[in-house]
């Protein structure tokens, strides 16, 4: 068994909001920064109970339904909880971002964001399958492409905990790199599951059967490189993991009779077009009963919605005409287009 005491990554409490000059080094070299008291603790708050009075209680039928990952779409962005979607755009994360990337905000796209529910319930889940995950790297479900070399991301993915590890366990375990020559982070990174001709495989146990009988020189890297270098993220509640799609890392298993919520996220750099929004997309929701995206759309500032992809003032899709057709279509929850109107005005 592995001496948990010794693997332990304990989040790094922030005095101000901002991430210090030591999380962005601990980022862009080792792959992650794990820090606390980053986004306001009475925002965590809501979204935590927005989450807790959406999903159902661990061990109670309801929860079955949600026995892999996401929301089931419930809380993919714009979701009916103002406080998940503003933890989506709080700007302590977009500034943190925007530094880990060394792009302005203008220059940035969401393409994900979700709450995760992940129940510790072995009559939904068995130990073994998707709760206990195998050691991988996101890339394969994010781009088209492969992450660029190491000193060039294009990415920040972002774990936000909204339970704590003490009552929920479930801390994430990652590698962090040890410089450029880290035999652990050869690149290209192939050696897992879910790449080249091998199948996607979630669980650590059936992933590492099945690479140690067809490939045994990668399961063999694995066990030499990977797990026994893996660090666990204790996180509470409030914890935010930035992380990249290139560094190697795992979920681990929730304690039984808890829910561990978290929201994932994915912020990239806007010209990376093979990276993939991972949800439908972002109007797909405007394909429903509710306008919620319409009404977000249309209460969010210039640079949020620029977030998504809508077009900044000055863009030269804005004409006075298309001006007019946008603000016809949201008009009727107010949207206010005079910073596009402005631009050309100018
Ligand atoms: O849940 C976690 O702690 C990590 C999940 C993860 O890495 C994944 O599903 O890709
Ligand atoms: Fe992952």
């Amino acid at each position: 068994m592995l001496d948990t005491n010794k693997l332990w990554l304990e989040p790094l409490q922030l005095s101000d909001n901002r991430l210090g000059a030591d999380q962005l080094v601990s980022w862009r070299q080792q792959g992650y920064a794990f820090v606390d008291g980053l986004i306001p603790t009475s925002l965590i708050e809501r979204a935590e109970s927005d989450a807790l009075a959406f999903f159902p209680k661990p061990q109670t039928s309801g929860a079955k339904h949600f026995n892999t990952f996401g929301s089931g779409q419930n809380f993919v962005f714009p979701s009916s909880s103002s406080a998940v979607n503003e933890l989506t755009m709080a700007p302590e994360l977009l500034i943190a971002v925007s530094a880990l990337l060394g792009e302005s905000l203008a220059d940035l796209r969401l393409s994900q964001s979700d709450l995760w529910p992940k129940y510790g319930d072995g009559s939904i889940t068995k130990r073994e399958d998707w709760t206990e995950q195998r050691m991988h790297c996101d890339y394969p479900n994010h781009t088209l492409l492969h992450p660029p070399q190491w000193d060039n991301p294009e990415a920040v993915e972002i774990i936000i905990y909204l339970s704590d590890s003490e009552e929920c366990g479930g801390a994430t375990a990652l590698v962090p790199r040890e410089g450029p020559n880290d035999p652990a982070y050869t690149w290209p990174i192939f050696n897992m599951p879910g790449v080249q001709d091998r199948p996607y495989i979630n669980s650590r146990v059936e992933a590492e059967s099945y690479l140690a009988e067809y490939y045994p020189n990668i399961a063999d890297f694995r066990a030499a490189n990977l797990y026994p270098r893996e660090r666990v993220a204790r996180y509470r509640r409030g914890s935010v993991l930035f992380y990249r799609h290139d560094t190697w890392h795992r979920g681990r298993p929730v304690n039984d009779g808890t829910c561990r919520i978290v929201q994932n996220l994915t912020f990239k750099k806007a010209d990376s077009e093979w990276l993939n929004v991972l949800h439908p997309g972002w109007c797909w929701s405007m394909y429903g009963k509710h306008q919620t995206m319409e009404r977000w759309i249309a209460q969010a500032s210039v640079e949020q919605r620029a977030l998504l992809g809508f077009p900044k003032p000055g863009h030269s899709y804005w004409s006075f005409e298309t001006v007019a057709a946008v603000e016809g279509r949201y008009g009727a929850f107010d949207i206010d287009m005079s910073p596009y109107r402005q631009a050309l005005d100018a």
